[in-house]
């Protein structure tokens, strides 16, 4: 497979103004009629070639202004249509059939439990009809669909319906219309036995918006929290960034094969059913807060990434990395404001900071690809949205806000690009971003050492900040980076932010240093008593900060540190150096000694009053195996798992009381609301009863049990029943288990919790068990779900396991890749990620793991998987 480059870009030879298409929908046999409103691109030379993309597609016929053309006319190959000459400007028929049921790579049109729906970014389209498929051509659409009357009573597509009726044989249509131009990787169509919830919305000018959900007849019931999610996104954009709705309807349909979350289609939002259906009784708090996030992130979309679009794929931060930080600032507003950064971070420090360590490391604005499908990635969009968050930072969100006006309102209806984005914020706030800009094109994670020094003499405390920037698969040479590090100085007696004075300025409690040279020194005057600093407050920057903080100052920041991001993060900061040190013990089979320090610091959380729960239940939550894994140079998945579980249980029986306190503290007998105050309280519950099921406490395990039985919300069910299969107690988690099934076999979404909470037990047998699982009738390999659920959760979630020194996992895993590599190469591209990191472990999992990639390799594979794979072993 051919790579395409950034550098190479051009406007397109020829663009489509209006697309009118006719899909007559059957199965196995779709006829797609396409008429394009064809002319030259004005910055292209005239006399060029027509050649638009078009994958594997059968043309049963074409014609230019009417006119059939002759085989000698035209070209088709695998990839494509080439008409040798066109005229300027001119309609383009064309007819081609394809076969929906036998798409198994969900991208294009397909077939979904009976229900024919669309998939088309990035490259989706080409697999529909012949056109130019990449977003710089940007068309209205006109979509008619004809469908059976039974099997597919609902027809939709983008826009507003505008035409409808019956036809003979059992058929029918329906016509749409989208006023907006897009590019063809925003449309979409749906069509089958579906069922919607409506609502209305009546945006800040006062136009009265039809707000729809579709679902198959048995989720009617759980479309409630979607609903007023979209509600609150659209309100929140109004208000926060003053971006209205533009079309008279907006609608979701609920799908159960999707390769991602969600898709923003124009009007027509395309959701992953786990995205968007809930129900107290068989959806998780967490499900509930991701359903809100995604719903919002989608609808965000309307603006940055429909009405104003990428350029071309290398863009695709654009719109990602800006439409991430819009969802997570809606969430924080929505939900606790510290609890969701501190959950951001944590998931972005783990797996962003491995991506961005491993052999796919890649810029936010990567200069090349083989397979774009393949950069949907932590790096472009969280990472991405970090960015955008620097900028908010270093511009106030005042002007940030101006910049962001200025942007829609400049750009609207355009394909543009990273930079036109950040001239924007350049613009308003008179900043020269120029520095800044690298961060979109230097891969790796910035360090930053820290060193400070209080000067008693002379009141001043001093701090030296350094940068580097690792290597970088394809970038050896990294320059400086400008960075924004929000901070403050904590005085060690008063345990209050101390009054900044930098350069004869008084800066208020705390500040943002604009770091960009390799080494600055920052000498802060007046400062009368010996402070300890805060650093990169709220994680004002995607980097690794280290400071040489002891023990005690890490005790002292848990308690007296103003911002909460940093409080919890001094708390990981003292759990990380004991478990340092246990992690050691282990691997020098020396006697493991639990820090008191930790202890202490537990005790004090546990038994403080404090009215933020959220915050607390983060504060007792232990850093993944995962994430203490990023911070060792060289992974031991066994010492770590031991590590972690000695820190566990140490603090499980030095704080039994304190522990069994808080739960029945945090246990509450008020009927289910997916609300902050109570997800709160569920939180702290579990963490605590978490702890006590680490010893197997007999209270705790009745408690498990209880909180099993009254089947109250899927959330303490969940958590229970993890807790007990995990733990040796098979003879109270199997029947459990068992009966679970039973229970909730028909419900696909509850049985992927099912598969998930069993291939993620640490016994040792916990292989065979995949195995069984994988053979289950309700599993297939087919559904994307199914295989992030039971393969991507055992080989992410399950680590000693999935490490085993006899190679099983890692040979499990790569059958899959195999197997899904033909059937649906964008899910093998992603499910293979564990084994590209080989890396980072000891020599003999190297050899095992490396091994798996060359057998992979052996096979004709996917552009997708052929990426991935070369990079992995590049
Ligand atoms: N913009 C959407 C991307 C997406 C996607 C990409 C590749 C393959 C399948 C996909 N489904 C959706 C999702 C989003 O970021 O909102
Ligand atoms: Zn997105």
């Amino acid at each position: 497979p051919q790579a395409t480059y950034l550098k190479d870009y051009l406007p397109p030879a020829y663009r489509v103004t209006h697309t009118e298409l006719k899909f007559d929908l059957a199965p196995s046999a779709t006829t797609v009629t396409a008429r394009l409103h064809v002319e030259r691109h004005p910055e292209r030379e005239a006399g060029l070639p027509l050649r638009f993309a078009g994958d594997k597609l059968s043309l049963v016929r074409i014609a230019v202004d009417g006119q059939e053309l002759q085989a000698d006319e035209y070209e088709v190959d695998d990839e494509g249509l080439t008409i040798a000459s066109v005229p300027e400007r001119f309609l383009l028929d064309t007819e081609v059939s394809i076969d929906p049921a036998a798409n198994t790579a969900l991208e294009g049109l397909y077939v979904s439990s009976g229900m024919f729906c669309t998939q088309c970014e990035p490259e989706g389209f080409r697999r529909i009809t012949f056109y130019p498929d990449r977003p710089d051509v940007m068309a209205t659409f006109s979509t008619t669909v004809i469908g059976d009357k039974t099997e597919a009573p609902v027809l939709l597509s983008n826009g507003n319906p505008v035409e409808s009726g019956e036809l003979p044989n059992g058929r029918h249509f329906v016509t749409w219309e989208d006023p907006h131009p897009k590019p063809s990787y925003l449309f979409a169509l749906v069509a089958g036995k579906l069922e919607k919830v409506e609502d209305r919305f009546t945006t800040m000018s006062g136009r009265d918006v039809t707000l729809q959900i579709w679902v198959e007849p048995e989720n009617l019931d759980k479309t409630d929290h979607a609903m007023a999610s979209l509600k609150r996104a659209m309100q929140w954009d109004e208000e926060t960034y003053g971006r209205e709705y533009d079309l008279d309807r907006f609608m979701i349909v609920a799908v159960n094969d999707f390769n991602m979350g969600a898709m923003e289609n124009k009007g027509l939002n395309i959701f992953n059913s786990v995205a968007v259906l809930t129900h107290p009784q068989t959806a998780t708090d967490a499900a509930f807060q991701r359903v809100e996030g995604i719903v919002a992130h989608e609808y965000f979309h309307n603006w940055s990434g429909n009405r104003v679009t990428c350029r071309d794929w290398f863009q695709l931060s654009l719109k990602e990395g800006f439409t991430v930080f819009r969802d997570q600032t809606f969430s924080a507003d929505t939900n606790s404001a510290p609890v969701k950064r501190i959950e951001d971070v944590s998931f972005f420090r783990t797996a962003q900071f491995a991506e961005d360590a491993g052999p796919t490391a890649h810029p936010v604005r990567p200069d090349h690809y083989i397979e774009i499908s393949n950069f949907y990635t932590l790096t472009i969009y969280e990472k991405g949205a970090e960015i955008v968050r620097m900028l908010r930072h270093l511009l106030g969100w005042e002007t940030f806000r101006q910049g962001s006006d200025l942007y829609f309102a400049r750009f609207d209806g355009q394909a543009v690009t990273i930079e036109d984005f950040v001239d924007c914020m350049a613009e308003v706030s008179g900043l020269d971003l120029s520095q800044f800009m690298r961060w979109y094109s230097q891969a790796g994670t910035p360090e930053i050492d820290a060193h400070g020094e209080y000067d008693y003499a002379k009141c001043e405390y001093h701090l030296r900040l350094s940068q580097r920037t690792p290597p970088t698969p394809g970038q050896a040479e990294k320059l400086p980076l400008h960075i924004p590090v929000r901070m403050g100085l904590v005085g060690t007696k008063s345990g209050r932010d101390l009054s900044l004075t930098l350069n004869g300025e008084a800066l208020g409690h705390e500040t943002v240093l604009h770091l960009r040279d390799s080494e600055q020194t920052y000498v802060f005057t007046d400062i009368d008593e010996a402070p300890t600093p805060s650093l990169l407050r709220g994680f004002s920057a995607p980097v690794y900060l280290r400071y040489p903080y002891s023990r005690e100052e890490l005790s002292f920041l848990l308690t007296h540190d103003a911002d909460d991001f940093n409080r919890w993060d001094a708390g990981q900061r003292l759990t990380m150096l004991a478990l340092d040190d246990l992690i050691a013990a282990h691997r020098n089979g020396v006697e493991k000694v639990m820090d008191s320090r930790v202890i202490d610091a537990y005790r004090r959380l546990l038994t403080t009053e404090t009215d933020d729960k959220a915050v607390l239940a983060e504060m007792l939550t232990l850093p993944s195996e995962a994430y203490i894994a990023e911070q060792q140079p060289m992974v031991d998945v066994d010492a770590i798992h031991a590590a972690r579980v000695f820190v566990k249980q140490s603090l499980a029986t030095a704080l039994r009381d304190e522990f069994l306190a808080i739960h029945e503290a945090h246990r509450s007998d008020a009927p289910y609301a997916p609300e902050p105050e109570q997800i709160a309280r569920r939180r702290v519950k579990n963490v605590a009863l978490e702890y006590l099921m680490s010893i197997e406490d007999d209270e705790g395990v009745s408690l498990a049990e209880a909180q099993v039985d009254a089947e109250d919300n899927m959330t303490d069910v969940r958590a229970a029943l993890t807790m007990l299969v995990h733990s040796s107690r098979s003879d109270i988690a199997e029947p459990a288990l068992k009966a679970f099934g039973e229970k909730w076999a028909h419900d696909p979404l509850v049985m992927n919790q099912w598969f998930t909470i069993q291939v993620t037990r640490p016994q040792a047998d916990v292989l065979e068990r995949v195995k069984y699982l994988m053979a289950h009738p309700l599993f297939s390999l087919k559904n994307p779900n199914k295989v992030r659920a039971l393969i991507g959760a055992f080989a992410a979630q399950n680590r000693i396991n999935f490490h085993r020194l006899d190679g099983e996992g890692y040979r499990l895993l790569a059958d899959v890749v195999i197997e899904l590599n033909s059937l649906n190469p964008e899910i093998a591209a992603r499910i293979i990620t564990p084994l590209t990191r080989w890396q980072r472990f000891d020599e003999q999992r190297q050899a095992l793991m490396k091994a798996e990639l060359e057998r992979i390799r052996a096979e004709e594979l996917s552009p997708n998987v052929f990426e991935m794979v070369e990079q992995a072993l590049a």
